[in-house]
């Protein structure tokens, strides 16, 4: 078969499954539903790798599924708003939708040569007004049910983009794109009101055990929730308390001042009569909104001159300072510090002089001599210098003081959460109107309905800094339903808000009278597998889940996760490489010579070959997919993307690598070509097997219950390799003698059909070639005989360097070669060479593997 033919191949393969809309998917309530989804992509214009790998993973779960009888989803659409064809808009002239739909045409074209088992027929694309009229309907419906807010908050402005940027758009102060130093305004905004499913989204993160444990801890983390207390501090000469909020209640005795937050209310009054107070709170917001930022800048106060009394000790006045590290929309944006066990506040102490009391004794410690030096201490141990709290373990301490608070009537328990509520609000063109108008009076009146959608004026004018929906002549000026003036709300949504939803959108893409047809999505949801990648761990997997909620609360749907299946996938390396210059140079364009040494194609300049490192523009060291695709097939991609590692983790690009899958794609049609002569009539009964016949059915059917498995644990590299060793069995078997027709024929139809998943164009045309009438696609996944399967196998320890790291499961006397095999592609094995060479591996046959590194 020549690389011609391949392609061929392919595109014969891909059309007869179009025109058959064998991928069209149905509500079909007499079978199992599955849904399988990747995150969409955004059409930046081509593919990449990851979203090769990406697209690969999902499509291997559909087509295994679906031959397993599943009613199968597999829908794909474009995350189709974002600054970025703002910026096309502002450097090349071309208006952001056109950019936007040129390059969805694009990308489409490049995806479909994947052969991928898509429902194109429920293509969305989200800055369509047939999407975003739904968005716009539900935020009304969320605006009635209470969970979406205007409010007047602090937000980072970029003073010469003319627009607010998120925390992680600020960088040293500066905004990212224009670099300049970042302001802190007050602006009206809207929210989403997450904080209401604060705890609902952590306790059920439990229930998600089909999700990679560390997304589950980093959206722990993001929730952030802590239990602490609410403390009163009298104020002398002032009638109202100070109230702080803390999670160390116990540390109380070790409190050695009180600081507040630059923009808290407290502050303000007293900077309206102390002008050096202002100027110091006016510094303090220059530093943006972040947390990260507040941490790394150098801790500075401000001495009020105001005195707050201890509850416990009457004795005792603190001093109360204005300190940039202290957050106002955190707790009650006050704080007492008690530097002995808080490192911040230690810092702190060290620069104003304030006293450094230890409250918390380690365990054998001696009380007498203990002190703090540079570091303070934050681990558990016993209360002294406490009073009442002595010898007190800490968990016993919070609770005895907060009780001691509580009856004082100076305090009390409360639980807070470090997750804010969601700020939707963008000061851009290309995302979906907010539909709500301002009365004169500035009212907020919901867009009435019928007047959805709210669609964005097409004749922008992008010359100008700001945001072009509020520098447009009229589209703002519009009236409200009883005649009255009226301007439009200018802002957009945040492009988070289109990706929150559009799985509940595919169940029922082109339905009119709402985003979702109940009976639909009550059908297909929820996913059962979501696959992408780990950077959308925390935003727009959280925002989904609370989305889901909220729908379900004004009534679309009947789910509240909407992601059963979580896998994410690692990324795509590539070597890097530079010149004499330093300058990156890209993999085409440098070679081996004949020494040995990486030089440049032309002119032989001297290369350094750099780290592997992820695949970017920056670094130049990016492959694009459709060169390897027009010059190897799809399915040669394919391969590559499954074999060489498990898919969470990092696969590194290597032209042997791809060579390798390719040479294997030709090694299976040549055993197909050679052989189906030889191997009777379809459907012929191999169960006479006996002798050498009976060990290949015993490897066949071993093969199929092995390569399930671990397709249903994501070991797909294992897969492949069990693939690869059965290949090996048939091409020994075939050498040694000439195995019964019927028993070959059932040896080379069940790889060719194990293989489909993975590779389905050549095992199509494999298919058709050993004389089969009806498509892969449709056929069934084989199933294993378990008793030829599961007789002999037995299980392997695996050791890497010494110690325990796995194990695997082989038939009794397995060849030394699939042991080793499947050793190394042993996901705990991999995990423990952590990238190092093999230096040795000694099968010890029916015992033990000896992997060293
Ligand atoms: C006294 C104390 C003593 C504290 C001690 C810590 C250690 P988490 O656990 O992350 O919720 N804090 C409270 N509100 C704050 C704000 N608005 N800005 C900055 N810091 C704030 O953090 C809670 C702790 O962070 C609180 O407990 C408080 O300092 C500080 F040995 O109170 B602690």
């Amino acid at each position: 078969m020549s690389r011609y033919s391949l392609r061929a191949a392919e595109q014969k393969w891909q059309q007869v499954w179009e025109d058959r809309r064998l991928f069209e998917a149905r509500v079909d309530k007499t079978k199992p539903k599955f849904f399988a989804m990747e995150m969409f992509p955004y059409p930046s214009g081509r593919i990449h790798m990851g979203h090769v790998r990406n697209y690969t993973l999902g499509d291997l779960v559909a087509r295994y599924k679906r031959a397993q009888g599943f009613n199968v989803l597999h829908p794909m659409g474009w995350d189709a708003f974002g600054l970025p064809a703002e910026g096309a808009a502002i450097k090349r002239g071309i208006h952001p939708a056109k950019w936007t739909y040129d390059n969805i045409a694009e990308m489409r074209a490049q995806l479909k040569t994947m052969g991928l088992s898509l429902d194109w027929s429920r293509e969305i694309a989200t800055c369509s007004p047939d999407y975003y009229k739904h968005e716009q309907a539900m935020f009304l419906d969320f605006l009635e049910a209470g969970l979406v807010y205007r409010k007047e908050s602090w937000v980072n402005w970029d003073p010469v983009d003319h627009t607010v940027l998120a925390n992680e758009q600020v960088i040293d102060g500066k905004g990212w794109r224009s670099g300049a130093p970042v302001e802190r305004r007050k602006l009206n905004q809207w929210f989403f009101k997450i904080t209401d499913y604060a705890q609902d989204l952590l306790d059920s993160l439990e229930k998600l055990d089909r999700w990679p444990d560390k997304v589950r801890l980093m959206q722990q983390n993001w929730i952030g929730r802590s239990e602490g207390a609410r403390v009163r501090f009298s104020i002398e000469g002032r009638d109202e308390p100070l109230v702080v909020y803390t999670t160390r209640p116990d540390t109380l005795f070790g409190a050695s001042f009180l600081a507040i937050a630059p923009d808290h209310p407290l502050t303000e009054e007293i900077a309206q009569t102390n002008p050096s107070l202002k100027a110091f709170a006016e510094e303090c917001k220059l530093l943006g909104t972040s947390e990260e930022a507040l941490e790394k800048a150098e801790k500075k106060g401000f001495d009020t001159g105001l005195k707050a009394r201890h509850p416990f000790l009457p004795d005792v006045l603190l001093p109360v300072y204005v300190a940039n590290f202290v957050l106002m929309d955190y707790g009650t944006g006050a704080i007492f510090g008690c530097p002995a066990h808080d490192q911040r506040d230690l810092e702190f102490a060290r620069k104003y002089g304030r006293p450094v009391l230890p409250v918390v004794l380690p365990e054998g410690a001696d009380p007498a001599s203990f002190t703090i030096g540079d570091e303070a201490y934050t681990d558990d141990g016993r209360l002294f210098h406490s009073g009442f709290l002595d010898g007190l373990d800490v968990p016993t301490a919070k609770k005895t003081v907060i009780d001691r608070l509580e009856e004082m009537e100076v305090g009390e328990r409360q639980v807070q959460f470090r997750l804010r509520d969601w700020g939707l609000s963008r000061q851009r063109y290309w995302g979906c109107p907010i539909p709500v108008l301002y009365a004169e009076d500035g009212t907020v009146v919901p867009v009435p309905r019928d007047q959805l959608p709210v669609t964005l004026p097409e004749d922008v004018d992008f010359s100008r800094p700001g945001n072009p929906l509020d520098l447009h002549p009229t589209w703002k000026h519009t009236a409200l339903p009883d005649g009255r003036p009226a301007t439009r709300e200018t802002d957009t949504m945040d492009t988070f808000v289109e990706s929150s939803w559009y799985f509940a959108r595919y169940c029922s893409p082109h339905y009119d009278d709402g985003p979702c047809r109940k009976e639909e999505v009550d059908y297909w949801l929820p996913v059962d597998q979501y696959i992408g990648g780990v950077e959308h761990a925390v935003l727009h997997l959280l925002y989904s889940r609370f989305y889901a909620r909220a729908m379900k609360k004004v009534g679309y749907l009947s789910v509240e996760e909407p992601f059963q299946g979580l896998f994410t996938q690692g990324m795509i390396n590539h070597q890097t490489f530079q010149d004499e210059n330093g300058a990156w140079l890209e993999p085409g364009k440098v070679r081996k010579n004949e020494a040995g040494d990486w030089v440049t194609v032309d002119g032989e300049r001297p290369v350094k070959a750099g780290r592997v490192e992820k695949m970017s523009k920056s670094k130049l060291n990016t492959i694009d997919p459709t060169d390897i695709i027009q010059a190897y097939g799809a399915d040669t991609a394919r391969l590559f993307m499954l074999s060489d590692s498990p898919p969470d983790r990092d696969l590194e690009w290597t032209d042997g690598g791809i060579d390798g899958a390719w040479r294997y794609l030709n090694r299976l049609w040549r055993l197909v070509e050679e052989t189906r002569e030889r191997l009777g009539e379809a459907g012929a009964d191999p169960s006479a097997a006996a002798g050498a016949d009976l060990e290949l059915r015993r490897a066949v059917h071993a093969t199929i219950d092995g390569v399930t498995q671990s397709i249903e644990r994501f070991h797909f590299n294992k897969a492949v390799a069990l693939l690869r060793e059965l290949h090996n069995t048939i091409e020994s078997h075939i050498k040694r003698g000439d195995p019964a027709p019927a028993v070959l024929r059932e040896a080379i139809e069940t790889l060719v059909r194990l293989l489909n998943p993975m590779i389905p164009h050549v095992t199509e045309e494999a298919w058709e070639a050993l004389g089969h009438a009806t498509l892969l696609a449709e056929t069934p996944w084989p199933a294993p005989d378990m008793s030829l399967a599961g007789s002999d196998e037995i299980t392997l320890p695996i050791q890497v360097n010494g110690r325990r790291r796995g194990e695997i499961r082989v038939a009794k006397g397995a060849d030394r070669a699939v042991v080793e095999a499947a050793a190394l592609a042993e996901p705990g094995t991999i995990r423990a060479m952590e990238g190092r060479p093999l230096k040795k591996i000694v099968v010890v046959p029916d015992k033990i593997v000896n992997v060293v590194v």
